[in-house]
């Protein structure tokens, strides 16, 4: 995709730090078109046909970050179908993605650069307690102690990198997570208006 008619933002933050409930408020106010890279690889987990889906599931209920080849081929599949029907153009929030070095070269290597990265900061206490309360009726096999804890260490050793890679090349708009999501959100939007100008 061209960089000219293809916006990209990272939209990156610690399990449960609130990614998906703020990208909803974005789609409603700023007309982007959402892809959650865990969405989608639940999806294709659950396709009856897929040769990833046990890899997918293993992977998943354990927080290990599934091989980048399956993700990025996921989301330039979804990009792909939007970007065709809107004619050449498409403005995107990449939710989740990319939680590892190697995803974000590859990605914006062979798909498209971002533009930069709105990252949820939260501490984990906050967030176990949601991911907890969310367990109860998620059905994500991941949405469990053991899991939690698994996810949060991957996130720390694995993610936080690709967040600070970012932040040296000065592509990082850091929000506040712990309040209301309301107030997460306005201070997103606010910070997002003052970025795009
Ligand atoms: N909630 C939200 N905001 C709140 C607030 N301000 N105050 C109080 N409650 C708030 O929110 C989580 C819960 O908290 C909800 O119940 C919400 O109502 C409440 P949500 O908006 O869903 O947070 P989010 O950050 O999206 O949490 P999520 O659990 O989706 O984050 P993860 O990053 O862990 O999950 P994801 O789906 O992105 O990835 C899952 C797994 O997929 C990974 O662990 C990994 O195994 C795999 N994966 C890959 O392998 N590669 C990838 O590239 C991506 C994923
Ligand atoms: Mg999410």
């Amino acid at each position: 995709f061209s960089p000219s008619k293809v916006t990209v933002l990272f939209v990156l933050g610690g399990p449960g730090a609130g990614k998906g409930t703020q990208c909803a408020n974005l789609v409603r106010d700023y007309n982007f078109t959402h892809l959650s890279a865990g969405d989608l690889l639940r999806a294709e987990q659950d396709r009856p046909d897929s040769e990833f889906g046990q890899l997918i599931k293993d992977y998943i209920k354990d927080g290990k970050i599934v091989p980048m080849e399956v993700t990025v081929q996921l989301l330039e599949n979804a990009m792909t179908d939007v970007v065709k029907q809107a004619g050449g153009k498409g403005k995107f929030l990449i939710d989740g993605f990319p939680r590892k070095m190697d995803q974000a070269l590859k990605f914006e290597e062979t798909v498209v650069p971002s533009k930069f990265v709105l990252f949820f900061d939260c501490p984990e206490e906050e967030m176990q307690k949601r991911l907890l309360k969310r367990g109860k009726t998620s059905g994500r096999t991941d949405d469990n102690e053991e899991s939690i804890k698994k996810r949060f260490k991957v996130f720390v050793d694995t993610s936080m990198p690709v967040v600070d890679y970012f932040r040296k090349k000065n592509q990082v708009v850091q929000v506040i997570a712990t309040k209301s999501p309301d107030e997460v959100y306005k201070e997103t939007k606010e910070k997002l208006e003052q970025r795009l100008g």
